[in-house]
């Protein structure tokens, strides 16, 4: 397959005015009528055919401006000669069949549980229509839907409805990839809001019957972020209606359509008794994350898919302030942090790095990914750390202003800060297009009343990239002096070139450095620095994300030397989190975070970057037995934090709860490990809540008990579909190493294993990818498993498939037989004849 280059980009000849469209709904024959007025692009000259998508569809006829036209499609669109084009313009009219019954790869109009919907992002209106589908063409559209359905919905306002018809109209011009429709048998959950100039805009949350008792917290979480984006960003809704409709099969977490978001139902559907706190944590940052996609990605749009992170970085930083608002921004800096290192940086050290911006791609749908998302958002943190808070906001205004219904680049971004500001941001623009993460290397010199820090930045090479220039990289950093008290507060350094050295004077005694502070740059920081130091920081550091870095870095590094020589941990590292649960002055919340242990993919991870070769069932004995040691060591405590930290009265999803329940239960898991799971069994039939009762479970599962408890939880929640796929995903990640892979066979054979459904799929295949010991299993019986299943999904939902083949991208990091025996089910994916795109180019980029 053919790759496509941001280099190659070209403006469209033919700009589109408005778009009439017409479903008559059918499942094995929907008819999609359409009447598009396209006028020539001024910004290109000269005579060009016009070029419309068109995937698998059936064209019944085809006119311009009322004259029929003989055309032969092509197996990616159809092309009209520039001769029988007016130069002024015209009428496109046809009509096409499409099948949405089978459509099993859910991008397009498809079906779900008797339900019609839409996935179009990022190239699915291709399959509804012939029609320029690229995101720098947006057209104002009026969509008609006809169909025996209670409920028919589409983008904007509603224009009319009747018996078995309604019609919408969306003032705003829009790219196609936000075009959505949904049909079914739908109740809401409804509210409104009124927007701050007065505006009433109805609000609907639509779900399946029965489901709508589940809808209260989403709906809760739109008025929350409403109100926010027009109070930190000034930004009002612009609709009358905000629709949101949940849907079992969704290949990703929710989809921003103008009006109409499409969400996963497992981001909709909340009650205490089926989900988690992580779960309503979940709710509240996607509905936020859609939400504000109306302004960062519909009112102002990307040019081509290279500019992706134009609206997902800016996004998925906008939904991180939000939720650091709602909650506690200590916390949510860290979890952020813990998912940027588990996904992005493991993106970034392996074959599948890429530039934020990506300069080509064979499928557009295989860079949804943590690189664009999740350091996309990390660049925009940067760029406010650089240029400070009010410049930021300034530049926001600015942008707004100026790109308000354009289709925009990297190039526009930087140039609306470099205007704001005045700065010259060449340099910063190395963040988008040079992949890899930056490692860090700072050594300290103390010389009569004065530090000197040197830094040393290098990029490790990443495919296509070999050599690579200095990154800016702000380095937030205080000094603390012996007693703890801060001599300097938090300042900004920026870093530009390869090697640089920063002298702090006039120091009365030699402080302890607290270096990236809330990790002000995505990089690797290398340090060398003891555990008595570490033990201070933890202990004393102001910055609450360097408090728990430093307990972090040391827990990894007692791993590490644990899984490498056998040593045994230094009882500083209990002393510290014995201080640390003892104290009551603390969020429980962060406590918790400081007790989790890195995970063992985190420790293989650190490892082979030091040069190792990790061995996972090494990592998976040390990891056990140092959290065996560290439940030894604070028995006592942790026994008293349990009982202290129970949440009285009825459940609320609200931080402060959530916090507490999360301290209880990491106390619980440690404790279950001297106790046979006592305390965990008694939780489990106690629960109230998804979050207690998962968590005992869970805690039972990690000694090797819980049979009896997992049969009680499916027979309670047989019904449940979104509870089920914790019951899946939960045994395959803590199936012991050995029996992991008849685990997931076993689970595979469940009548409930439903693996056309996205979310089920995930919870085997991607828990048992993320049982570390399990699926490296020398054997090589998970690879196999999981590549059969890959093999198998393929042909129906290529996307999901794709992006679930990413469970090998590591492969690179273990032993010579661990390589051989991936790179073996690699290759026998890539040999089969007839993969998909998506799979095909994921397979040929791991195996280099
Ligand atoms: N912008 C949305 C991306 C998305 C998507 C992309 C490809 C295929 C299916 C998809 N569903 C949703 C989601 C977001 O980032 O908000
Ligand atoms: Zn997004």
């Amino acid at each position: 397959p053919q790759a496509i280059h941001l280099s190659d980009y070209a403006p469209p000849p033919w700009l589109v005015e408005t778009v009439h469209l017409t479903f008559r709904l059918d499942p094995q024959s929907t008819r999609v009528l359409s009447r598009i007025r396209f006028r020539r692009n001024p910004a290109v000259p000269g005579d060009h055919d016009l070029w419309l998508d068109g995937e698998k569809l059936t064209l019944t006829r085809a006119a311009i401006d009322g004259q029929p036209l003989d055309l032969v499609p092509e197996s990616t669109g159809l092309r009209v000669p520039a001769a029988l084009l007016p130069a002024d313009g015209f009428e496109w009219t046809a009509e096409v069949s499409i099948a949405p019954a089978e459509n099993t790869t859910l991008m397009g109009l498809y079906m779900s549980k008797g339900m019609y919907c839409t996935q179009c992002e990022a190239e699915g209106f291709r399959k509804i229509t012939y029609y320029p589908d690229r995101p720098d063409v947006m057209a104002r559209f009026h969509v008609r839907i006809e169909g025996d359905l209670p409920v028919l919905l589409s983008n904007g306002n509603p224009a009319g409805s009747g018996d078995g018809w309604a019609e919408w109209e969306d003032p705003w011009p829009k790219p196609s990839y936000l075009f959505a429709l949904v049909a079914g048998d739908l109740v809401a959950h409804s509210g409104s809001f009124t927007t701050a100039s007065g505006r009433d805009v109805a609000l609907n949350i639509w779900v399946r019957p029965g489901d709508e008792t589940k809808c209260a917290y989403a709906l809760d979480s739109l008025i929350r972020s409403m109100r926010w984006d027009e109070e930190v960003y000034g930004r009002e809704y612009d609709l009358d209606v905000f629709n949101i409709v949940a849907v079992d099969d969704f290949n990703m977490g929710a989809m921003e359509n103008k009006g109409l978001n499409i969400f996963n139902s497992r981001y909709v559907l909340a009650s205490p008794e089926t989900a988690t706190d992580q779960d309503y944590e979940n709710i509240e940052r996607i509905i936020a994350h859609e939400y504000f996609h109306n302004w960062t990605g519909n009112r102002i749009t990307c040019r081509d898919w290279f500019q992706l992170c134009l609206k997902e970085g800016l996004t998925v930083y906008r939904d991180q302030q939000f939720s650091g608002d709602m909650r506690s921004h200590a916390v949510k800096r860290i979890e952020d942090v813990l998912t940027l290192r588990t996904r992005q940086f493991r993106e970034d050290g392996g074959p599948l790095a890429h530039n934020v911006r990506p300069e080509s791609y064979v499928e557009i749908n295989n860079f949804y990914t943590a690189t664009v998302y999740e350091k996309g958002a990390e660049v925009i943190g940067m760029l406010r750390r650089l240029v400070g808070a009010d410049a930021y906001d300034a530049a926001l205004r600015l942008y707004f202003e100026r790109h308000d219904g354009q289709a925009c680049t990297i190039e526009d971004w930087i140039a609306v800060f470099e205007d704001a500001t005045h700065r010259d941001l060449s340099q910063f623009k190395r963040w988008y297009t040079q992949a890899g993460t930056p490692r860090l290397r700072v050594s300290e010199d103390w010389d009569d009343g004065t530090l000197t820090l040197t830094f040393r930045q290098w990029v490790p090479p990443t495919p296509g990239q070999p050599l690579k220039e200095a990154m800016p990289i702000p380095v937030a950093l205080g000094l603390l002096a012996p007693d703890g008290t801060e001599v300097q507060p938090t300042v900004v350094l920026e870093l530009t070139d390869p090697e640089q050295s920063f002298r702090f004077e006039g120091l009365a005694e030699r402080p302890v450095p607290s270096i990236l502070r809330g990790f002000s740059a995505p990089v690797i920081l290398e340090r060398d620095q003891s555990v008595e130091e570490r033990a201070f920081l933890l202990a004393h550091d102001t910055d609450p994300f360097n408090r728990w870095e430093a307990g972090r870095s040391l827990a990894r590094d007692v791993l590490a030397d644990m899984a490498t020589n056998g040593s045994e941990p230094p009882q500083l590292f209990f002393d510290g989190l014995r201080s640390l649960l003892g104290d009551r002055t603390l969020d429980p919340a962060f406590v918790a975070l400081a007790l989790r242990l890195p995970s063992e993919e985190a420790i293989a991870e650190h490892l082979h970057g030091q040069g190792h070769t990790p061995d996972p069932a090494a990592i998976h004995t040390a990891r056990r037995r140092l959290s065996l040691l560290r439940a030894q060591d604070l028995a006592a405590d942790l026994g008293c934090r349990y009982h202290e930290m129970m949440v009285p009265g009825p459940y609320s999803p609200d931080a402060g709860p959530a916090g507490r329940r999360a301290l209880r239960n990491a106390a619980l898991a440690a404790l279950s490990q001297l106790d046979g799971g006592a305390r965990a069994a008694e939780q489990f039939y106690g629960a109230d809540n998804m979050t207690e009762q998962l968590a005992a479970l869970s805690a039972l599962l990690e000694i090797g008990a819980g049979e009896t408890e997992l049969a009680a939880f499916h027979d309670r929640w047989k019904g449940d579909r979104l509870v089920m796929d914790k019951w899946f995903s939960l045994q395959a990640m803590l199936a012991p190493p050995d029996r992991a892979a008849s685990v997931a066979r076993t689970l595979a054979g469940h009548p409930a294993f439903d693996w056309k459904n996205p979310n089920r799929f995930r919870a085997l295949i991607g828990g048992l990818a993320a049982n570390a010991a399990g699926f490296h299993d020398p054997s090589g019986d998970c690879y196999r498993f999981v590549a059969d299943w890959l093999l198998r999904l393929d042909p129906l939902n290529p996307q999901m498939a794709a992006r679930m083949s990413t469970a090998f991208e590591t492969w690179g990091r273990y032993d010579g037989g661990r390589q051989t025996l991936i790179r073996q089910e690699l290759s026998r994916i890539e040999a089969t004849e007839g993969l998909s795109r998506d799979l095909r180019e994921m397979v040929m980029r791991m195996l280099g």
